[in-house]
Parts: structure tokens; sequence; C-alpha cells
């Protein structure tokens, strides 16, 4: 198993987000990817590798994101400073959105305002953007498309080991701690440079709404994600059992929403019959945005599950036989997150070794 390790992940170091209008200390924090990193110390069931720097990844950036989102990434932080020199000591987050009737009437006169900028291409106030945002979530990027060319070359799995995560990140716009939507990137790389047919299965507690909105109306990526109902969990406004696609995509995006409180047998019954339908489905390979916020631990999420289940689920993924990438996700029970995350890749490897 190669595991692509994005080396400048503590560049994003988020100080606070918006919690029930307050400022409260970040969930999403650097010393996750430290505890996984101590964990394969113990457990080295792969080998790590830092993505080559010869990648083209700005072509595989442009084929999951939008040029203008892309181009506003990549200066919003110089952009935030020059709207005052103390928003140099201060993370970017957005305070006004343009709701969908506003915005339809002015989609002519795009704000210049980089305040209103952010509202634009955020969805939330949760997700705080600084000086090194860019840098750190591009090298993702780069590990998860390092993490697709090593399956096109023949691995049987690999992991893109990044921070901050993806799968929230839509075409245009940032949120829920994501800023590039690693597992769509790797997803399209794989179908646009060797396979026909990929699924992708999200096993995130939240439903991963940026990577089904991206991929909806296409029949070539297969979108599954089971997740807490968006009646009541974030994200809220994506995620229910009758989103199926549409257009040319129509039968190709299923989602599990499952209540708030769920235990591991039904979350595994839940999986199973995911796995069933991805199977039908005959792809060549699958991405799986892994989180491992499904904990009971878990500060901010829903579901029950204990760490020994996840070797479990690393089986299961296992039992498709499928040459699958593994993106990282959420996760905020930081120091069980590494014994998690590892549990998932080491029962993955037991399956895939035995006959
Ligand atoms: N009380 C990921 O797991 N805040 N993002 C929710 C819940 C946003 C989670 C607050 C959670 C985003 C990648
Ligand atoms: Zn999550």
């Amino acid at each position: 198993m190669k595991i692509f390790n994005n080396q400048l992940h503590q560049l994003h170091r988020g100080q606070q987000e918006m919690y029930r209008g307050r400022l409260v200390d970040c969930h999403e924090v650097p010393q996750r990817l430290d505890h996984v990193l101590s964990e394969l110390a113990k457990r080295p069931v792969g080998q790590l590798i830092t993505p080559s720097t010869h990648l083209n990844l700005d072509a595989a950036l442009r084929d999951v994101h939008t040029s203008d989102y892309l181009a506003f990434l990549s200066t919003a932080w110089e952009e935030w400073v020059k709207l005052s020199p103390d928003n140099a000591n201060r993370d970017a987050l957005p305070s006004v959105w343009p709701l969908p009737g506003m915005h339809a009437f002015r989609m002519d006169k795009p704000p210049v305002n980089f305040a209103a900028k952010l509202g634009q291409y955020a969805f939330d106030a949760g997700t705080p953007l600084m000086a090194g945002t860019w840098t750190a979530a591009r090298e993702g990027a780069a590990c998860a498309v390092a993490a697709a060319q090593a399956l096109i070359a023949g691995e049987k799995a690999t992991v893109a080991l990044t921070r901050p995560p993806g799968h929230h990140a839509g075409a245009a716009y940032m949120g829920g701690y994501c800023f590039l939507n690693n597992a769509a990137i790797a997803a399209q790389y794989l179908r646009q440079h060797a396979m026909h047919r990929v699924a992708v299965l999200d096993i995130d507690y939240h439903h991963g709404n940026g990577t089904q909105s991206i991929f909806n109306d296409r029949p070539d990526i297969y979108t599954v994600s089971i997740h807490g109902d968006p009646l009541t969990e974030y994200p809220f406004f994506l995620g229910h059992a009758d989103e199926r696609g549409s257009g040319a995509g129509e039968g190709y995006n299923l989602n599990f929403p499952l209540p708030r409180g769920t235990q591991f047998e039904t979350w595994y019954a839940t999986l199973q019959r995911a796995l069933q339908v991805i199977s039908d489905f005959s792809p060549q390979a699958l991405v799986v945005p892994l989180g491992l916020d499904t904990y009971e631990g878990d500060p901010i999420s829903g579901f029950k599950l204990k760490s020994e289940h996840y070797l479990q689920v690393g089986r299961a993924l296992a039992s498709l036989r499928l040459p699958t990438v593994f993106t990282l996700e959420g996760g905020y029970a930081v120091s069980d997150f590494g014994i998690n995350t590892v549990n998932v890749l080491e029962g993955y490897q037991y399956d895939s070794i035995s006959p």
C-alpha cells in the first residue's frame, strides 16, 4: 500500500470556527495527521511517499474545480490582507452570502469586495482560510493525483494521507473544513486516464455533498454516501435518499442517511448494501473518502462505531477486490484518530492478502 503523505499540511492551521453564534476552537487540527503518522510508525501498513512535484496538477484541479474558484483560492489570502493590514493575524471567514434568489438576478455583477467574494465561494463560516491554506490544500490534491496514478500503475490500494479534508468542496465552493475535493480529483483522474467506470463510497459521518454535486449528472462515476441524516446533521441541504443524480447521471448517485445515534450493527448492514450496489455497477476502481468521525468518541458527530470496528470496515471494503484510493476526510476525536485510521488500512490489507 502506497501512502502519499502531505508534508505541508501544517501550513493550514485554523484558529477558530463559527459555531452557534460564537467562535470556538477549530476541530480540524494539524495534530490529527501527527497521530496517524505515529500509529503508522508502530504498524507500518504501507510505505510513506511524498508526491512528485512533476505531476500535471493544475490540469487535474481544473478537471474538477472551476478556474474562477481556483483563481479565488490561490489569491484569497493576499486579498484578505489587502482589505486591512490587521487581517494578517486573523483567519478569513465569510459572514455574508448570496442566497439563490438574490444571486440569480445579479450574476452579471460579481462583487469586487473580498469579504463578499468569500461569501460567494464558501457555504459556511466554519472553514477558516489562512496564509498557508492554498499551499497545504494544493499539496493534498497532489497526494490524491499521485494516489490515482499509482493505482493506474498497478497498486492495489493507495492513500492520500492529507488534511484539510475535501469531500464537502464543490466545483466552485469551499466549506465543511474543505477546499479542494481530493476524492473527486482522484476519481476524475482515474476515469480520465484509465478506467471507464469509477465508484466513490463516502463513509465520513457527513454527507459528501461536494463529490455528489460534482458528478451529479454523470453515469461514469457512481457516488454513494453513508452519513448522518441531513434533516438533523451537517451539511443539512443535501444528502437525502431520493437524490439519485440527474440527466445522464440519473441512477448514479445513492445516499444512505442514518439517524444520529446509529450503532455499528446497523451502520455495517448499510455498508453491505452500499457494497452490493457498487459491485452491481462493476466499476474498475473505487475511491473511498475515509472519515473517522463515525467514531463513538467524535465530538461533533453522532454514530457509535468503536475502534475495533474499523478493522472490520477495512476488510469489508477489501472484499470488493477493486483497486482502491483512500482520501482522508473528517474525524475529530484527535487522540484516537490515528488508531482508527490505521485500523481501516490494516483491515483492508488483511483481507486483500488472504486467499
Ligand atoms: N455541530 C468533515 O468532516 N461543523 N467536515 C458542524 C456540528 C461542520 C465536517 C458543526 C462540520 C464539517 C470533513
Ligand atoms: Zn465529516
